[in-house]
């Protein structure tokens, strides 16, 4: 099918739909009409917040779903008036107009009384002030509070692992991986970035009132988002799900090695599934592609955090054997406390080295695991550091740091201590590895490339768009200026970027 023809073609024809009210519930009249809450769900849980939402709804209170410039009071349960501030910073909302904070006994009540009760101290969250030196703390009332805008760059949100939007996002990342087969870069992205977005909201889309306000959405992601919310799944996403094209790409693609244009040239000459590919003597494969097939069910089977820690143990074991002072950190998904990946990465990195010390290292720890048998595959990469002085315009560039793509043999008897149920026979499974070796001066940046996720390339984004400085994985250059920025830490690279510092557990855009 043409990527032309899978794009929905305008909006949807609308079925008569309550806009606002929670899709799973019927409308209720609204009798208090200058109040405006919001139930935070923190420490509350989803199932009493959502049971507490519907409770005030039919009692005539105005509940909205999420928290928007017209809430008027915050309703929340086990917590201080500091941890809903806390809250509220990191969903990136700062203070500025009036909002109050209460506490759930505030609304039980006001359930029970059939009308909103009177707001007194008991009722109203405090926030502490600074009270350095005092004995007796002082308190102040609420802050004023507004909602601030969500940005357009994952660089400026907050996005952990808990993805309330999975629904939707699941189907973004499939169709944006559709449009990246068919290479069609400018509606892949549209759909990744609006994955991102939802990615980092703290609660469920389940109107598409709720959408009002979030950047990135698109009328053909708007579209697919209603549709979600109306019919619990998209036709589109369904028939691309079902497509013959996809289904083999995303399977040729599975193999360590294959891109995307062997993936069309095998799609082109009929294959459809690994086997036939496997045994056809007229293909030629690549190194790489050898070891792929070779260690596939090794490959595609995730690598859990368990095995990332066996996995570093050996990587620190070798590299310090030959550098006792390197510094050996795992980066990529792991660092973002991801619990699984396709495979572990590390950066490497060494104070007071001499440069050819450096260069010797990677071809020592390889040779090392060579000579122990662990080594399945590899593929080292030398530096052209020297060659490139300036950061590179391309964002989604290699950087020019050393670096070993391998694939080494990790024994099931070192990841926790080989007590989980294996395979008969196999002793070992084949794991995915990067190592990359950077020059300590140029540590923080490799650190913040390497911990990914698209959260970097938003951040290389907003670094050539709103404060005219080029940012890759080695340096940040200032064009106003015409230097080069140092820094000795991530934290210093946010803030030569004026951005509050995101935690790499937040960046999982
Ligand atoms: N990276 C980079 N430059 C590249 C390739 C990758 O800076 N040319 C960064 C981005 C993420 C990080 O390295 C690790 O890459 P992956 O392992 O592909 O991603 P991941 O987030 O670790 O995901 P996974 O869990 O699938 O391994
Ligand atoms: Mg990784």
């Amino acid at each position: 099918m043409d990527p032309q023809q899978m794009a929905p073609s305008g909006p949807r024809k609308k079925r008569p739909r309550q806009v606002g009210a929670s899709v799973a519930s019927p409308p209720h009249d609204i009798k208090f009409q200058d109040l405006v809450l919001f139930i935070l769900e923190k420490k509350m849980g989803t199932t009493r917040r959502t049971f507490l939402m519907e409770l005030a709804r039919r009692k005539g209170f105005r509940v909205e779903n999420e928290l928007s410039d017209s809430v008027t009071h915050i309703v929340a349960e086990n917590n201080s008036g500091s941890e809903i501030l806390e809250w509220l910073q990191v969903q990136n909302i700062k203070a500025s107009s009036q909002l109050e904070l209460l506490d759930v006994s505030w609304l039980i009540e006001s359930m029970e009384a059939g009308k909103p009760v009177e707001m007194t101290g008991k009722h109203q969250l405090v926030v502490k002030t600074d009270c350095s030196g005092s004995h007796n703390p002082s308190f102040q009332k609420t802050p004023p509070l507004a909602v601030k805008k969500i940005s357009q760059y994952a660089c400026q949100r907050r996005t952990t692992l808990n993805n309330c939007n999975h629904m939707f996002t699941d189907a973004f990342e499939v169709l944006a991986e559709n449009y990246e087969f068919r290479e069609n870069e400018i509606f892949s992205v549209t759909f990744l970035r609006a994955a991102s977005v939802l990615k980092s909201l703290p609660f469920t889309i389940i109107s598409m009132k709720d959408t009002e306000g979030i950047p990135c959405l698109e009328n053909k992601v708007k579209c697919i988002i209603e549709e979600i919310i109306e019919d619990g799944e998209s036709s589109e996403v369904k028939a691309v799900l079902n497509d013959e094209r996809y289904q083999s790409f995303k399977l040729f693609t599975s193999v360590f090695g294959v891109g995307l244009k062997t993936s069309e040239k095998w799609f082109r000459m009929g294959f459809r599934t690994l086997s036939k590919i496997r045994s056809d003597e007229t293909l030629k494969f690549t190194r790489m592609q050898k070891a792929g097939f070779l260690y596939y069910e090794d490959l595609v089977s995730c690598v859990t955090r368990a095995e990332a820690e066996a996995v570093s143990v050996l990587v620190k074991e070798a590299v310090w054997a030959f550098l006792p002072d390197a510094f050996v950190t795992m980066t990529g998904g792991f660092r973002r406390g991801k619990q699984i990946g396709h495979d572990v990465d590390f950066l490497i990195t060494s104070p007071g080295t001499t440069e050819a010390e450096e260069e010797q290292l990677l071809p020592k720890v390889i040779n090392l695991w060579e000579r122990k048998e662990l080594l399945l595959y590899c593929d080292l990469v030398e530096s052209t550091f020297e060659k490139s002085k300036l950061p590179s315009r391309k964002v989604d560039a290699l950087d020019h740091f050393q670096k070993c793509f391998l694939i080494l043999k990790l024994h099931h008897q070192l990841v926790d201590s080989g007590l989980s149920s294996r395979e008969e026979g196999k002793t070992w499974k084949a794991i995915r590895v990067d190592l990359v070796m950077c020059p300590y001066e140029h540590r923080a940046f490799a650190l913040l490339g390497w911990t990914g996720s698209r959260f970097e390339r938003d951040l290389r984004r907003y670094a050539t768009h709103e404060r005219k400085m080029i940012l890759d994985n080695h340096a940040l250059y200032d064009k106003t200026k015409r230097i080069f920025l140092k820094a000795e830490s991530e934290e210093e690279i946010f803030a030569h970027l004026g951005l509050d510092y995101i935690e790499p557990w937040e960046r999982n855009a």
